[in-house]
């Protein structure tokens, strides 16, 4: 079982994630984990914050001589703003130490903001100061997730899995057929693209709006997706509702702040077209498509299901989209309530990003790594990667699904 905590505020000292149920002896790629925090980090629309930080993550244990061991694998990341809020959220009680200058403490958060988590957290955790909600409910925390996915990555590398995302909506612009977009094409965005939109005409007009709205004060969604290729069939099972991979990867999706709706393949889509349209035909073929992994003999032309059916990975890529609302920050606040007075006010306007849809896909990646991973490990098995791949390199799917083919299919 691969399992992770995450811990930490945004204006804390730093973020804190463990990891357990990595396999020992998985060789890592540092610079790998870093460059995903990297992606993270960047995105057209995304607030001075992310000029104040590099993120970087400190492996502190299950790692020896550039290998996993088999421990739970910790790792820190610093806030580097740290230092500019010292004071306001010093873990010690106030008047235990000297009032730094440079920190100067904030006032009290009071009004909260429609969208965030300010309102219902502060009743659910009855505190007075709203930064007790904000701090923990900030996104900052998916750096964390992202780091840890960095590591679940790199174990599906080894057996051959990728992952990668694109921007496929901001606001009222979007793709026509998302679908449409090869894993090799979104493959192929520049690590410097703005938006990570493989249509770069759109992506001049979403990066206009994104403009409009920072102009106006306000903040916009959109929606991306996430595209593994190398899925071996099997993963994830109907037998049980808690089982199922679709709806492992909804929950893990859904749990990254903002995230309003997942799809899977076609995805809502498909509530408007007819059974013929939505299915994808088995056919038989000679040749495996290269990107897929198919049982050998069979294929389908279409992958409407996202590689998903029955909760269960049918070989072919798997294609999870998701909608992201937009920031709950606005620079120009909507009504909201003081409620240390209890009179109307405008909400609290916290420095933030006008859109950060390009970060959330990249953070939609890491999830997906880690439910992947688990469900990796729950097919295959193993405490050492040589167990494991002997796992793996024993399991030919193939023959567990067709069975009475011709041998020359092979
Ligand atoms: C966030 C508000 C902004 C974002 C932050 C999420 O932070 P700040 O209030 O410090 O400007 O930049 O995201 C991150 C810090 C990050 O690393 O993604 C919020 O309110 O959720």
């Amino acid at each position: 079982m691969l399992r992770f905590l995450t811990a930490g505020e945004s204006h804390g000292q730093g973020l804190v994630v463990i990891l357990e149920g990595i396999p020992a002896g998985l060789t890592l790629d540092f610079d790998a984990i870093t460059n995903d925090l990297r992606r993270r980090q960047g995105g057209y629309g995304r607030g001075n914050r992310m000029k104040i930080e590099s993120d970087r993550a400190q492996i502190l244990s299950g790692v020896r001589a550039g290998q996993t061991i088999g421990g739970p694998i910790s790792m820190l990341i610093e806030n580097k703003d740290w230092i500019n809020w010292e004071n306001t959220m010093r873990v010690e009680a106030p008047g235990n130490h000297e009032p730094d200058e440079k920190s100067g403490s904030r006032p009290v958060v009071s009004k909260p903001r429609p969208g965030h988590a300010d309102l219902a957290g502060s009743f659910k955790y009855a505190r007075q100061d709203i930064r007790d909600i904000l701090e923990r409910a900030s996104a900052r925390e998916t750096a964390a997730r992202v780091a840890a996915g960095a590591i679940a990555r790199q174990l599906l590398q080894h057996f051959g899995i990728e992952i990668i995302s694109h921007v496929t909506r901001i606001g009222g612009l979007s793709l026509n057929d998302p679908l449409a977009v090869t894993f090799k094409k979104a493959q192929a965005i520049p690590a410097d693209s703005p938006l990570r939109c493989v249509d770069l005409e759109l992506e001049k007009q979403m990066t206009a709006t994104i403009d409009k709205a920072r102009a106006a004060g306000d903040t916009l969604g959109g929606t991306f997706e996430v595209i593994v290729r190398g899925v071996p069939v099997g993963l994830g099972s109907y037998v049980q509702w808690d089982r199922k991979l679709d709806g492992r990867f909804a929950q893990a999706l859904m749990s990254i702040p903002a995230i309003k709706s997942v799809g899977i393949g076609r995805g809502p889509a498909v509530a408007e077209l007819l059974g013929s349209q939505v299915h994808d035909e088995i056919v038989l073929s000679s040749t495996a498509k290269a990107s897929t992994k198919q049982p050998l003999g069979i294929t389908r032309p279409t992958n409407n299901a996202g590689g998903l059916e029955g909760g269960v990975s049918n070989g072919e890529e798997i294609r999870l989209s998701a909608c992201m609302k937009p920031i709950s920050t606005l620079m120009k606040p909507l009504r909201s309530v003081d409620l240390s007075t209890m009179t109307e006010a405008e909400a609290t306007v916290e420095r933030s990003d006008v859109c950060a849809v390009p970060a959330a896909a990249v953070v939609a990646e890491a999830v997906v790594c880690l439910v992947l991973a688990d469900a990796f490990m729950e097919k295959f098995g193993g405490d050492s990667i040589a167990e494991l791949s002997k796992h793996f390199g024993n399991t030919d799917s193939s023959v567990e699904v067709v069975t009475g083919r011709d041998e020359s299919m092979n």
